[in-house]
């Protein structure tokens, strides 16, 4: 069976899903997106999601032509298509098809996509090593200039990170803010423990507001580890006991080495572990169900 994919309120085959040239998404990566899980048929924390989806959508004055409940119905429906039970969920919104130049009230209806599919996971043996990451030359963009809290479809800012530690043999990169304090990493938070404490950057330093991290204050907050947001230097990180990233896609991933500086043991730390257990556990009980 070929995957359906959801565009504007049609499930189209994945062959057939194709939107205009003259989608500002497209031509100015005008748009905003979310990356989603669901696990065994619950969709983990769908309405921060798409809580955040709709704030990045106000932003940019992008008028979703759905409302809340509407884009959620619009998931199952897609999902269900799909009778996937375990998914990776890409939701994108458009500005919509336009002229060739920037003017967005040309456009006159935002598009809705989505992408239902299996998740590609980082190999099991990179969360048993743990990751070894580096810093990159290209900074996080400016809040005052291109907020990172907008998670628009112009992810250029982190595909240069990537490509930056994809060129000197490395998967993850940390950027800095404009000031080298570190702000996170191309698609993940980062999270450093020392002396039973957590310590992760605060938004002011150009980090996303991720969900997973999010999750992760709170089941630190319940183990009774005092948790801190702080301007991290590359410092503190390479004199961390533990260090790991969260994201939707990664979850829970421990970090070893960075900048060549090992962390702690050099192997996933304990708290890290325990986080990532707890982590799964979550996944596995909370989240809007569907039937599959
Ligand atoms: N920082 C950035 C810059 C992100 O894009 C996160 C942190 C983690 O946020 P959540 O809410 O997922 O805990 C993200 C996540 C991917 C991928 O395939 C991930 C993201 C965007 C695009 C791709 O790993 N966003």
């Amino acid at each position: 069976m070929s995957l359906k994919i959801y565009i504007d309120g049609k499930l189209v085959d994945k062959k057939d899903a194709k939107i205009s040239v003259f989608d500002h998404g497209l031509l100015y990566g005008d748009g905003v997106f979310e990356g989603i899980r669901s696990y065994n048929c619950l969709v983990f924390k769908l309405t921060e999601h798409i809580d955040r989806l709709y704030e990045s959508a106000h932003t940019l004055m992008i008028n979703i032509p759905l409302n809340k409940d509407q884009m959620i119905k619009a998931v199952i429906k897609t999902l269900k298509a799909n009778k996937l039970k375990d998914a990776y969920i890409r939701l994108l919104v458009t500005r919509g098809v336009g002229d060739l130049g920037l003017d967005p009230r040309k456009c006159k209806t935002p598009s809705i996509i989505i992408i239902t599919d299996t998740i590609v996971l980082y190999p099991e043996k990179l969360y048993k090593q743990g990751l070894e990451i580096i810093t990159v030359p290209t900074i996080r963009n400016l809040p005052e200039a291109s907020n990172p809290q907008v998670k628009s479809l112009n992810y250029l800012n982190n595909i240069l990170a990537k490509i930056e530690a994809v060129n000197a043999g490395y998967q993850e990169a940390i950027m800095l803010n404009s000031l080298g304090y570190v702000a996170e990493c191309t698609g993940d938070n980062i999270f450093i423990i020392k002396n039973n404490r957590l310590y992760t950057p605060p938004e002011s330093m150009g980090t996303l507001r991720g969900i997973t991290r999010d999750v992760v204050i709170e089941l630190a907050k319940k183990a009774k580890l005092t948790i801190q947001e702080q301007i991290l230097t590359r410092h503190d990180i390479f004199n961390a006991q533990e260090a790991f990233l969260t994201g939707t896609a990664a979850e829970v991933i421990p970090v070893v080495c960075v900048d060549g500086r090992k962390i702690g043991l050099a192997k996933p730390g304990k708290i890290t572990c325990k986080l990532l257990e707890g982590f799964k556990r979550v996944t596995r009980r909370d989240g809007i169900k569907y039937k599959c």
